[in-house]
């Protein structure tokens, strides 16, 4: 483990999902949790997924957020190699927007369990704060910081439909 690993890995299986993944390293930023993020495609760059998620615990990474859509085996080829968790994101795929990714992560056997977030920009969103969450079961400070986010979206809701 190195100090300067950051503690949330986020990968993808393609460029093409970062507009939708960015989503989780903005609300990671929000609330001061660094990451990383890197393409790592289950299908075309399969090595590259078995070296990642063989070392990503050693590396000193806490919590894996993987993105992926269509056929989206990223996120539990990810967590079959790894007792990190791992929270899935389904990308909205254009052919059948995103049901594919949903249920190609979500119906994982027993045993090797990937936290499955909601399709596109909100699971994204959702898995930055959770992976947060997670982190701040040991970090007093993260905590403190996500309780007062939660307050501001609180108060952020208005109550009535009137400018
Ligand atoms: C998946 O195929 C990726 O996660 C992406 O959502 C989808 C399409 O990839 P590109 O063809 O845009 O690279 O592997």
């Amino acid at each position: 483990m190195t100090a300067s690993t950051p503690p949330v890995a986020i990968i993808m299986g393609s460029r093409s999902d970062w507009p939708t993944m960015k989503l989780a390293a903005e609300r990671l930023d929000q609330l001061g949790v660094a990451w990383e993020a890197k393409v790592v495609s289950a299908h075309r760059t399969p090595q590259r997924l078995y070296d990642f998620a063989t070392n990503a615990k050693a590396a000193g990474h806490k919590v894996i957020i993987a993105g992926a859509g269509g056929a989206a085996h990223l996120p539990g080829m990810a967590a079959s190699m790894t007792d990190l968790p791992v929270l899935g994101v389904p990308v909205q795929s254009k052919a059948l927007k995103g049901m594919d990714s949903l249920l190609s992560i979500v119906q994982m056997p027993g045993g090797v369990p990937v936290a499955t977030l909601a399709i596109g920009e909100a699971g994204a969103a959702n898995a930055g704060i959770l992976a947060a969450q997670i982190l701040a079961l040991s970090d007093p400070a993260l905590a403190e910081r996500l309780s007062a986010f939660r307050a501001a979206q609180t108060a952020s809701v208005a109550e009535t439909v009137e400018d």
